[in-house]
């Protein structure tokens, strides 16, 4: 069985910007709803897990595609609250290098981010990952991932289905992403998702099964 990780912050943590009912909301239904069907459907299958990427690995070679779209939801929304911070700090090192190399600066990376998560049409997500030794911005839709995707890192993810920015920004999906990208991005865990691309430690997986 997966479990619902906890979030790795107080649910009025992020307030103002992302407020304790969408959190509770966001974390404690939506999120935990794809935990509980993951659940289920592995267990009406018979199957044991040994890990959620696997489960997502073979949902999708499979075409289960229910188990799939749970499975991914259950990793990308684990992923989400990962990349976000109470306690704001700008890219440095490393990634700040990594991001003036592929992007030219790091407000160009956020024109580019913002347009590509407002741009999204309807849900899905919107990333920015290491592939090919460069870093990259692109959006995903509905549950997909880029968890599993051969020779692709994860480094900053960020939720643009209405229900993680309705209740805080209305219909507004640009001030929250803004919103996401100058306040609440977590570029320290970014920062160690792209070391461990590079081999210096390890890269962001989902809590094994119980
Ligand atoms: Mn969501």
């Amino acid at each position: 069985m997966f479990e619902l990780p906890p979030l790795p912050y107080d649910y009025t943590a992020l307030e103002p910007k992302i407020s304790e009912t969408t959190l509770r909301t966001h974390h404690g239904k939506h999120h935990k709803a794809y935990v509980d069907n993951t659940n289920k459907f592995l267990a009406d299958a018979g199957e044991t897990a040994t890990s959620l990427e696997a489960v997502i690995r073979d949902a999708s070679a499979g075409s289960k595609t229910k188990l799939f779209n749970n499975s991914a939801q259950v990793w990308n929304h684990a992923f989400f609250w990962e990349c976000m911070t109470p306690s704001y700090a700008a890219p440095s090192g490393e990634l700040a290098a990594a991001i003036d190399a592929a992007f030219g600066s790091l407000a160009a990376l956020k024109e580019k981010f913002v347009a590509e998560g407002v741009g999204h049409f309807a849900s899905g997500w919107a990333w920015i990952v290491y592939e090919d030794g460069a870093l990259r911005v692109l959006s995903t839709h509905d549950a997909a991932t880029e968890a599993t995707r051969p020779g692709v890192t994860p480094i900053l993810l960020c939720d643009v289905w209405e229900h993680a920015y309705y209740l805080d920004y209305k219909n507004d999906r640009k001030s929250f992403v803004e919103t996401f990208f100058d306040g609440l991005a977590n570029w320290d865990f970014a920062a160690k998702q792209l070391a461990a691309a590079k081999g210096q430690g390890t890269v962001y997986s989902f809590p094994a099964p119980k």
